[in-house]
């Protein structure tokens, strides 16, 4: 019999990931061209031909093999979450988390874990734009020494349903409509809209996706929510309910819904881009691991019950505490072999991480396991390189499609005598996964606990919780949404469901659609989804709180200028200093500033210096950055303001409230603007409204950088609106 040597697995998890790849990475750097069974290619410009005008011989194999696994290159794109962008980092942990969890990843902060995070939006194809107003998934694979630990979260803290069971419906009322496959990537269809009007537990999270939430300025600046309750388990066994956050360094930012949209055209990888850009700059993306963590004791101690996902835990309530930080410093290599073959599960978990029986999480359990079959091929896509975990996997699983590892001897079944019993089972000491004991005593039914009924409070707390501007842009896009809603009735069920929520916002919606407000005050009777009222009834419980400062934007983080883009507006003759002193001090600060000119090439300075140009106004847009600064110098300034694409360029940036700064010699380009008029204020109105117009270089650089931490000045929205 084979003796037990190990108990505990020794892992360098340093690096980890990055050795566990690199035996399945390839660089052709060097090499000569072979077919994919080694033979080495001499012409892979002609296929063989009977003669030089001749047909193509069947012979060919060289052709035939390249052709055939061009033919089947693609895979099925994931029915949800189709389109992503993701990055390599490392996770560590601030201080031992022994207190509440064994997982190894959380104990020791010396160790680095590597992590892999993919970022998604949920409804489009794998082709759509990346600024479409939607969820973002935002699933994160740790590979800790004890086993690969997913949280598949995304950046709202609550979801549309409460079973599983509805989410198929969900998504197929939200994707393009079967009967002609429109529209892609919206949710501004009837389709959705009938579906949400008829579920009133959807309330909380439609908040949510009205907001500016769903509509990131930078995937860096999302917060990432694990959703449901969780489990935490110590080494004495004892568990705490948890809540995952994660808290961007760089704060949480979105853009404006017409710039969305204009990005959209623009550039629709401008999420992918700007990831990506980042970490090759070295700007590496941070994020802090939060948790909310509940004793057991108190599960029934709120007005909401930790297993409905459509209800979070107001921060007021339980304070998040900052456990750790990830930084992702590494671009994939392979967008294929990496992001979309990677395949996360809500499912992995590693000992002293447990699930909880929120209803909607149990039916994940089982989808993503599922979903993999089809869209990887096979029951053994946990060999592919990505989503190998750094530990050595033994078991008696054998076989399938594309089977990978060899694995050696006689035995493939437990309990073994020809194998000497090998793989042994780990005992809890070693390590081995054990389920928390929960206490389960119930009746098999099919029903939804009445503890789950309250589907309006914590919707009014998201939309009281809103800053001005935030609740004048939720009112905006449910109109955007409802309006392009054909269906009266379903506007109609819409507009009861908002009344709920709040009658200000219901009256604002139902003026722009050019509606009434429904005269009845339908709470208790809404339409039961299961056609059984008494089973089935929306009811609206008293929040323990009015405002809850963590569910608003405003309050973040408004320091730096670290990573956002500026774009300098520039032409022949641009005065040297209004130039360099402001281009170097926004580089200095960690800002990237472009150079945006009439044509592409060079410029030439004031002072003949020769300056290159980044983008023309034809490539640039105004949208592409966080805020522009004009600098002085006669010739460029009367250049600027004979293209009306400059002008275009300076509206715009006003329209989504974007810092704007010029040299005081450029008032004669900032004649022919729309928001001219603005100049005439003192120079503390036009600060507040972001526009900072100075001939002194030190002043107007701090003040400049003052106004783009700031990030936008939507109290522009109030007055006179921008045709740009
Ligand atoms: Fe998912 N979800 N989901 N989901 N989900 C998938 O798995 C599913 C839900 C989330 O970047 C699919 O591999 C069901 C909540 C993310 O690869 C699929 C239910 C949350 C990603 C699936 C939910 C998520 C997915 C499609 C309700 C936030 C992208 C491809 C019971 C907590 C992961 C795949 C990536 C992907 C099923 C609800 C997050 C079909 C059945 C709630 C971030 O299995």
């Amino acid at each position: 019999m084979a003796k037990k040597t190990t108990t505990k697995r020794v892992v360098n998890t340093v690096n980890a990931k990055v050795q566990n790849l690199a035996p399945h990475t390839e660089d052709s750097t060097g090499q000569m061209m072979t077919t994919d069974h080694g033979v080495l290619i001499n012409d892979d410009q002609n296929s063989l031909k009977a003669g030089p005008r001749g047909s193509t011989l069947l012979e060919d194999f060289i052709l035939r093999e390249k052709i055939t696994h061009f033919d089947h290159e693609r895979i099925p794109e994931r029915i949800v979450h189709a389109r992503g962008s993701a990055a390599h980092g490392v996770f560590q942990v601030y201080e031992s988390m022994a207190k509440y969890t064994k997982a190894s990843f959380l104990q020791d902060p010396s160790v680095q874990t590597p992590v892999f995070v993919r970022f998604s939006t949920v409804a489009g194809s794998r082709g759509s734009s990346d600024l479409a107003r939607d969820v973002r998934g935002f699933a994160v694979k740790f590979y800790t020494e004890e086993g690969n630990f997913d949280i598949v979260g995304n950046n709202m803290p609550v979801f549309f349903i409460q079973d599983a069971i509805k989410f198929p419906d969900l998504i197929h009322a939200v994707k393009p409509e079967p009967h002609n496959e429109i529209p892609q990537a919206a949710s501004a269809h009837d389709t959705f809209w009938d579906f949400i009007s008829l579920m009133p537990e959807s309330a909380h999270m439609v908040m949510w996706v009205m907001s500016d939430r769903a509509l990131p300025r930078s995937l860096r600046m999302m917060e990432g929510f694990g959703v449901h309750t969780f489990r935490l388990i110590n080494s004495q066994g004892k568990s705490s309910f948890v809540k995952f956050h994660w808290k961007p360094l760089l704060g949480v930012h979105s853009v404006a819904w017409d710039e969305a949209q204009n990005i959209s055209g623009k550039d629709p990888d401008f999420h992918r881009r700007d990831l990506y850009d980042a970490i090759e700059n070295g700007d590496f993306p941070e994020w802090e691991l939060g948790v909310q963590i509940i004793p057991e004791e108190d599960e029934n101690k709120y007005e909401f019950d930790l297993l409905d996902p459509t209800k979070l835990v107001p921060e007021e309530l339980v304070p998040v505490m900052k456990i750790g930080k990830m930084t992702l410093n590494r671009n994939p290599d392979n967008f294929f072999a990496e992001t979309e073959q990677v395949a996360f599960h809500v499912g992995n978990i590693v000992p002293g991480i447990d699930f909880t029986n929120d209803p909607l999480m149990q039916g994940r359990l089982f989808s993503y396991t599922d979903t993999q079959l089809t869209r990887l091929g096979g029951p053994n896509f946990h060999e592919i390189p990505i989503n190998r975990p750094i530990v050595n996997v033994h078991n008696n699983q054998r076989d399938g499609h594309m089977r990978q590892i060899i694995n050696k001897g006689q035995v493939s079944y437990s309990p073994n005598s020809l194998g000497g019993g090998c793989p042994f089972q780990a005992g809890v000491m070693e390590g081995g996964f054990t389920s928390y004991t929960e206490k389960i005593d119930a009746k098999k039914v099919r029903e939804r606990s009445k503890s789950f009924f309250d589907h309006y409070s914590q919707a009014t707390l998201f939309y009281n919780s809103q800053s001005e501007p935030e609740k004048a842009h939720i009112v905006n896009a449910l109109s955007f949404e409802l309006g392009n809603v054909k269906t009266q009735a379903v506007r109609e069920r819409m507009l009861a469901v908002l009344l709920q929520i709040d009658k200000g916002l219901a009256t604002q919606v139902a003026n722009a659609l050019g509606a009434e407000i429904p005269k009845i005050e339908f709470l208790n009777q809404s339409i039961p989804a299961d056609g059984k009222p008494a089973n089935y009834q929306s009811k609206k419980v008293k929040s323990s709180i009015a405002t809850s400062a963590a569910l608003s934007m405003a309050g973040t983080v408004k320091d730096t200028i670290k990573t956002r883009k500026i774009a300098i507006l520039a032409a022949n003759g641009v005065d040297d200093k209004s130039l360099t002193s402001i281009k170097d001090a926004l580089t200095a600060e960690g800002a990237t500033a472009e150079i945006i000119a009439p044509k592409l090439g060079n410029i030439q300075s004031a002072a003949n210096a020769t300056i290159a140009v980044g983008k023309s106004l034809l490539n640039a847009a105004s949208v592409m950055y966080d805020a522009v600064y004009v600098p002085g110098g006669a010739n460029s300034v009367a250049a600027l303001a004979a293209e009306p694409d400059a002008i275009h360029f300076l509206n715009e940036a006003y329209k989504h409230c974007k810092a704007i700064a010029a040299h005081t010699q450029v008032a004669e380009l900032l004649r022919y603007t729309y928001f001219s008029k603005k100049l005439d204020a003192d120079e503390e109105t036009m600060h507040a409204d972001g526009l900072i117009i100075g001939d002194n270089l030190k002043e107007l650089t701090a003040d400049f950088i003052t106004a783009i931490a700031q990030h936008r000045f939507w109290d522009r929205e109030k007055s006179r609106k921008v045709p740009a």
